[in-house]
């Protein structure tokens, strides 16, 4: 095997290895070639090469989304490291352990002239959990710092950056390393938790405790934790698509709840209690509804961080959701009847839905509606923004699907290459449904050479940026066609024949019912099955949706 000859190289590698570190995304680039040689000659690291580093920092957030383990992504120096900030704040906002190795010149070659060279250090300052700015001999504080920025990466849940400088020559390799790394022990802060009495008397007395859950992976939840949590008559519990948290009693399409409500509903739901566990919440109508009818307690269950989002945190339990639901279920209030008489509300509503789905004509409403409903089982669905997540949650959709979507910061930019990289190592088929100024924005995620046969796009073509046409501020004049809407008359055909994709199209419900069946049946290649739908008729169908739930 060979090694770099440049020893800062073989101790990043070292302790890359020794971390248990697997999934390397390279960009190509002269600078990171020590590092580029020293991942790529050793077997026990997966390497993929990613040329656009936008899309490989993506794709490396995709595969630590799935696995909750770091991922790192090198790059050469110069813009190249720029290009990893979109990722770096959502692996910020969506807590993901994203590595970034950036190369560098050594700290006197900077702003003297030298080609693509800029300031690289601390340039994630104000996103990342630790930088490590490393200095061009191996030393035992250069160990110390790598080390400290996986152990960060790990406990603290998000991205690190290490700024590595390297002197030419860049290419050289040895049979053996010439450097050992010095170990530190990076002791782990053990957080013993006890719920107090005082909160334990709260929220047995509450007759009102609505649970929010937000972004979770995955069987977070033991069976009988969800069980304890639906069987508790003073608990009603409201669930995101992105919670991946099941129940038949929870409440899934929190805002066909909430939109229709009036006065006394508002005031009937309105808590004594908000417990809130997970990440970011998508329902804007959730968030204002809690603003007006604030609870009397918010309390934020998370190892990390709270958000006040409703302006009403009370207490951030310090644990994770399951110790914390352990503590406080067994303390059932069996007096209340908030939960039955919110149920008898949702019942109704579930009955409107169902009956305007019916009666709409061909639109993203209905496309969303056929697309929750026939998607397999078992399978992975990760999602767009903007309007795309917004639909996925007015819909049922069978537990056993998963659904991820980008809601650190909520991006166009990165939701197909995110996508890939989870379909590479969640070991499930994957689906991506996606709004095409998001898919076209992020098109160079399609230049991978790794997607899996079985990777399937579903691209809701309307000619735009639709969600546009939803949100307050809609005048159908040039200035919204151009400069929000950004219209425009493309397709995906020419991009899948270049990447070597089959390509389905549907422009009505029967085409769209015929081309699914292909679509979902061939596992060749991977493919992208694009869905014209009526630009100027989708906000139509949908505003009329809320309306018709009163
Ligand atoms: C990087 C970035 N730039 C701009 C935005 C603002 N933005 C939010 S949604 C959107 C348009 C999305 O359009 P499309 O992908 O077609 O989805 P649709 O709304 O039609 O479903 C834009 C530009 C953003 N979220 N991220």
């Amino acid at each position: 095997m060979r090694y770099p000859k440049i020893p800062l190289a073989q101790s990043i590698l070292e302790i890359c290895q020794h971390k248990g570190v697997k999934h390397i995304v390279i960009s190509p680039g002269s600078r990171n070639a020590p590092l580029t040689i020293g991942f790529t000659n050793n077997p026990y690291f997966i390497c993929y090469s990613i040329a656009d580093e936008r899309s490989a920092a993506f794709f490396a957030l995709g595969i630590a989304q799935q696995l909750q383990e770091p991922v790192v992504v090198v790059c050469t120096s110069g813009s190249a490291v720029l290009n990893y900030y979109p990722a770096f704040a959502e692996a910020f906002y969506s807590q993901i352990p994203l590595v970034v190795l950036s190369a560098d010149r050594p700290q006197h070659k900077i702003d003297i002239g030298d080609g693509q060279t800029i300031r690289q250090e601390n340039v994630f300052a104000n996103h990342s959990l630790f930088n490590a700015n490393l200095n061009e001999l191996p030393s035992e504080d250069n160990d110390a710092m790598i080390q400290q920025a996986f152990f960060v990466a790990v406990q603290q849940k998000g991205p690190v950056h290490i700024n590595v400088p390297f002197e030419e020559p860049l290419y050289e390799t040895v049979s053996a390393p010439t450097y050992t790394a010095k170990w530190f022990d990076l002791p782990i802060v053990s957080t013993q938790f006890a719920l107090e009495d005082s909160f334990v008397e709260c929220w047995k007395k509450a007759p009102k405790k609505l649970i929010l859950v937000g972004e979770l992976s995955p069987n977070v939840l033991q069976h009988e934790l969800i069980e304890a949590l639906a069987n508790d008559p003073s608990i009603v519990v409201l669930t995101e698509k992105t919670s991946n948290l099941h129940h038949s009693s929870f409440i899934d399409q929190i805002d066909t709840l909430i939109t229709p409500l009036k006065e006394d509903e508002f005031n009937a739901l309105q808590p004594d209690i908000l417990l809130t566990f997970g990440g970011m919440v998508v329902s804007k109508r959730i968030k204002s509804f809690l603003r007006n009818y604030k609870p009397t307690h918010h309390w934020h269950v998370d190892r990390l961080r709270a958000y006040d989002t409703y302006g009403a945190l009370t207490k951030h339990f310090n644990t994770d959701s399951a110790t914390f639901l352990r503590a406080v279920l067994p303390h059932k209030n069996n007096v209340s009847n908030y939960k039955a008489s919110i149920a008898g509300l949702w019942q109704d509503r579930l009955v409107q839905h169902h009956n305007y789905a019916q009666s709409v004509p061909f639109s993203d409403f209905k496309v969303f509606d056929f697309i929750c409903r026939m998607l397999p089982n078992e399978c992975q669905l990760q999602v767009s923004n903007s309007s795309a997540i917004r639909y996925i949650q007015l819909f049922p959709m069978d537990p056993s699907i998963s659904v991820f979507c980008n809601r650190g910061t909520s991006g166009i930019d990165g939701s197909t290459s995110t996508a890939i990289g989870a379909s590479v190592v969640n070991g499930v088929p994957t689906f991506l449904v996606t709004g095409d100024i998001g898919f076209l924005y992020d098109s160079n995620a399609l230049w991978n050479n790794y997607l899996p046969a079985n990777f399937k796009i579903i691209l809701l073509n309307n000619g735009g940026g639709g969600i546009f046409r939803i949100l307050p501020g809609h005048e159908e004049t040039a200035t919204f066609n151009t400069f929000f809407e950004t219209s425009h008359q493309l397709n995906a055909s020419h991009l899948a024949k270049m990447y070597g994709l089959a390509y389905f199209e549907a422009h009505d419900e029967i085409s769209l019912t015929q081309q699914y069946a292909v679509f979902l049946s061939q596992n060749e290649k991977p493919s992208i099955l694009e869905i014209f739908t009526p630009e100027k008729l989708n906000d139509q169908v949908l505003l009329n949706f809320f309306r018709k739930l009163v």
